[in-house]
């Protein structure tokens, strides 16, 4: 066998320069390159690695957390058919990198983590950054990944690379098991080198198969549908990482089954199609949760039923609900004691629709028309500017949503943001609509935005974002002037966090520790004038072009203003703390059982009368 010499950190590199995929025929390079920042515990193995690899993009971030993102959001974008690598030094770059890897695998999107590592050779320890342990020396910061990779390796000896570089690949590549991969890189061994066999870095087609459904339990699916008189569709993120928005259309136009949207599954349906019913389980519309509410059949597709989609298993409250689950994960195939259709949602849906002559009612068809009409006119009036100021959120989500094009994106995480596009945004296309709410991590936007133009150079993303999470993760921004990358940033300024605000008030424990203000010396507490933050001198100073807003006018001319920059540009906006959109299902928060303080008392109250109409599914 031929054999070619080179270190672990060049041999990772030029294996990964070599993966590609397959889906339906089209194929691609897997990897868009390497992000990361360097330190003693990676400068010297894949540091010198990429720089003997140039053809292999490799980008500088601020922090590891947001090179995750940056490749999380990339993948998300590609619908999981291109990722990035990201690496660290060890010890405080590799953790940081932990909530990205949560973040991706909560999600199910493809990211490889290469955290270095300590000397496997031990001679030197403890190392700069080494977390000693009294009871056991084969052990790192970097064992911290394990529950949050979906495959997770160390590389002790170099030719242990050919035997798990393939897994890697498996994993990241798999529908149904991706998500972080972690491959462990102790520092000397990096640099080690390797008579590695030539045809471990030969060119490496990763076929995507599309998993077909068992035919007795596809049967017995036609079955289910043809004895249900409600039934609704709960569309979730695999119906877009699968492709099969135009063969769920298709197949809602033949059933006229209503459709309602997870935040990941958002896109799904066009926003006006008449079958649309809007937004799912907590943060969903009237007419979804009425609909999910009296349903007697239930068909998940690619749905995880998070506690937000199902209301905190309260969204399905007809007795004899029955649930059908297309899903390519037996994991998720299974919720709700399911039938479970284990196989990917766009063959699976196709098949179905052969074999099915089933059509809904009349009345039932219309309801659902009516119910997405009246939503409809509902976000019209959401929209419509008041005048007074500061202005609402849903006033400035209105203005974004008027000015984005069909294709362009809105890209969010966290706050009181989701919710309110979740039930508001006018989706058309189903890449339009980039929400993490797997992790809702605060600080994923920014960053985000990044990923998600690189992988759609020819979008425009609007990146929506709170001051508090503005505030946890901008320094992207640099990233993005130093690459060359634009995104629009809007960020919107309530002075604290609207959302858990809202959310303690709800609870009885009246927004306490939620807003930005001095501490006042006479309460104790944060009850003093509004913090000095200058967002628009801060985004200014990291070189991002800066327009402030301070109404929907100025609003609508800044995002005119930002269309037409070619550099990553911040539009700031203040907006009102208390005025929140309506929500129309409950979400399951815990209250305190006893207090003191009578609003705790009487949340817990309405707890306990929102807990009845909680089910189990068995
Ligand atoms: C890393 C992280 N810490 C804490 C939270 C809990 N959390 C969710 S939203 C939020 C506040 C967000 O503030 P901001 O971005 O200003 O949005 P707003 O609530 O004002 O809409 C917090 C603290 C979280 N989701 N992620
Ligand atoms: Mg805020």
């Amino acid at each position: 066998m031929e054999t070619i010499r080179l270190t672990v950190g060049q041999a990772i590199v030029r294996f990964l320069k070599n993966q590609y995929v397959e889906r339906d025929g089209n194929e691609n390079p897997f990897f868009a390159g390497c992000l990361g920042i360097f330190g003693h515990g990676i400068v010297a193995g894949v540091g010198e690695g990429l720089m003997e690899n140039l053809d292999f993009p490799y980008i500088m971030t601020r922090n590891e957390q947001a090179s995750v993102h940056i490749a999380t959001a990339y993948a998300k974008m590609k619908n999981r058919l291109g990722a990035f690598a990201c690496i660290s030094s060890i010890g405080p770059g590799a953790t940081n990198m932990i909530t990205g890897a949560a973040c991706a695998t909560i999600n199910r999107l493809p990211v490889l983590i290469m955290p270095g590592d300590i000397f496997v050779r031990r001679n030197v320890a403890p190392v700069l950054q080494q977390l000693e342990s009294p009871f056991t020396q084969d052990i790192s910061v970097n064992d911290c990944f394990k529950p949050v990779s979906r495959y997770w390796d160390r590389i002790s000896r170099p030719e242990q690379l050919i035997t798990s570089l393939p897994e890697v690949m498996r994993v990241l590549t798999s529908p149904s098991d991706t998500g972080a991969v972690t491959l462990a890189l102790p520092q000397d061994v990096q640099a080690e080198a390797f008579d590695f066999p030539e045809e471990l870095f030969r060119k490496r087609i990763w076929k995507i198969a599309r998993p077909r459904p068992d035919s007795a339990v596809l049967n017995e699916a036609v079955n289910l549908i043809r004895n249900s008189e409600k039934p609704v569709i709960i569309a979730g993120g695999g119906v877009i990482y699968s492709e099969a928005t135009e063969i769920l259309k298709r197949f809602v136009e033949k059933t006229g089954i209503p459709v309602a949207e997870t935040f990941a599954g958002k896109g799904s349906l066009p926003y006006n199609h008449p079958s649309n019913l809007g937004a799912a389980g907590a943060t969903g519309t009237p007419g979804a949760n009425r609909f999910t509410a009296e349903a007697d059949l239930i068909i998940g597709i690619g749905t995880r039923y998070s506690d937000f989609t199902t209301a905190s298993k309260t969204a399905f409250q007809n007795r004899d609900v029955k649930f059908i689950n297309i899903n390519v994960a037996g994991f998720d195939s299974y919720k709700h004691s399911a039938l479970p259709l284990m196989a990917d949602a766009r063959v699976c849906l196709e098949e179905l629709q052969e074999l099915l002559d089933f059509r809904v009612s009349d009345d039932y068809l219309k309801s659902a028309a009516d119910a997405n009409r009246a939503w409809d006119e509902m976000v019209s009036g959401i929209y419509s500017v008041s005048g007074s100021l500061p202005v609402s959120q849903a006033e400035v989500v209105g203005a974004v949503n008027e000015c984005a094009g069909p294709r362009d994106v809105v890209l969010c995480a966290a706050g009181s943001l989701p919710g309110d596009l979740h039930k508001l945004w006018r989706t058309i296309d189903p890449k339009g609509f980039h929400l993490e709410y797997g992790y809702s991590t605060m600080g994923y936007e920014c960053a985000a935005g990044i990923g998600a133009k690189m992988a759609c150079p020819d979008r425009e993303i609007y990146v929506m974002v709170g001051d508090g999470n503005y505030l946890m993760m901008n320094n992207e921004i640099v990233t993005a002037i130093q690459e060359g990358i634009k995104v629009i940033i809007i960020l919107l300024n309530n002075n604290g966090f609207g959302s858990i605000g809202a959310l303690s008030q709800s609870i009885g424990s009246q927004r306490f520790g939620t807003k930005y203000r001095y501490r006042d010396n006479k309460t104790g507490l944060l009850t003093g004038e509004t913090l000095p933050v200058n967002f628009a001198q801060n985004a200014r100073s990291l070189g991002a072009h800066v327009i402030e807003a301070t109404d929907i006018d100025s609003l609508k001319n800044a995002l005119k203003e930002a269309g037409e920059q070619t550099v990553t540009t911040v539009i700031t906006i203040e907006t009102d703390l208390y005025k929140g959109v309506e929500g129309y299902a409950w979400w399951e928060v815990p209250v305190s059982e006893v207090a003191e303080i009578e609003s705790v008392r009487e949340a817990y109250k309405v707890l306990k009368e929102n807990k009845k109409k909680q089910r189990y599914f068995l």
